[in-house]
């Protein structure tokens, strides 16, 4: 748990920003019980490279069923987008989004709704568990990023997978500032990592992150970026945001957030 309270408390300010009432998802990290994840929390200050062998590159999250899902997924952070470009393709309900996939690939996609919906798809119950402190269990169905990425073929030397989001939380000199993560190739490949397009048995509400957000199962719940705009692989960070790997990661939080 300390490892878990002194982020808390080290993003207290940050956190309020997003802070909704509790409402619904009680599944507090204290009860978890999970092995690797005591491990994890008693040992607070963890390099990104000893929690990677602790959980091993292919290591699964939980998977639940039917049964465990108690309560609607809370949305948390934006959850209604107000930015023009995200409002135009939500009229026509998505229908002309296209998900480019640019960067240190072989070939550049440009990929559908239909498109991702039409490859072989992965469902999975897991429980999301936020930095603020609750947890929700949820059905997710999507693509496994490992085939959108053998199909563009990553280059040997990119080591890392952008998500460069639609929602802006702040706002900068230069205009919002848009929330984007970043993950690494291990992550991207894991099979539970899936560009979801599908909660619950039915299409990813808009609160949720409509059309398509990531399930980076084994981190915690910032790293899976909504409202996917744009998927870059690349080598380095450091030409994204303020260059730490992630809007909250430019904000305190850290790049590995590993459960
Ligand atoms: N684009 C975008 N992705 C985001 C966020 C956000 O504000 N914008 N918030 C993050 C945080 S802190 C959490 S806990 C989850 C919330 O996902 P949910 O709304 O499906 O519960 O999304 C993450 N991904
Ligand atoms: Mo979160």
């Amino acid at each position: 748990m300390t490892r878990f309270l002194d982020r808390r408390r080290f993003l207290g300010g940050l956190a309020a920003a997003s802070a909704l009432p509790l409402s619904g998802c009680f599944d507090p990290l204290v009860q978890s019980g999970s092995g690797v994840r005591e491990v994890l929390e008693s040992a607070n200050p963890l390099t990104y490279r000893a929690q990677r062998l602790l959980l091993g590159s292919d290591h699964l999250a939980r998977e639940f069923t039917r049964a465990d899902i108690r309560q609607p997924m809370r949305p948390n952070g934006s959850t209604n987008p107000q930015d023009e470009p995200y409002l135009a393709l939500a009229r026509q309900s998505f229908s002309t989004w296209r998900l480019p996939v640019t960067g240190m690939i072989q070939r550049s996609l440009s990929l559908s709704l239909a498109d991702l919906q039409a490859m072989p798809a992965r469902t999975q119950i897991t429980r999301h568990d936020c930095v603020e402190g609750w947890s929700c269990i949820a059905e997710w169905i999507g693509a496994p990023l490992g085939l959108v990425l053998d199909q563009a073929g990553v280059l040997p030397s990119a080591r890392y997978v952008v998500f460069l989001c639609f929602d802006s939380l702040a706002n900068g000199f230069n205009g919002p500032i848009r929330y984007y993560e970043s993950i690494d190739l291990l992550d991207a490949r894991h099979p539970q990592t899936i560009l979801a397009y599908g909660m619950n048995g039915a299409a990813l509400p808009v609160s949720n992150g409509a059309p398509l957000r990531v399930r980076v199962e084994r981190q915690l719940g910032y790293k899976m970026a909504k409202y996917i705009r744009a998927i870059v692989v690349t080598d380095s960070l450091v030409a994204y945001g303020e260059g730490k790997g992630g809007f909250w990661e430019d904000r305190g939080y850290e790049w590995f957030a590993g459960i």
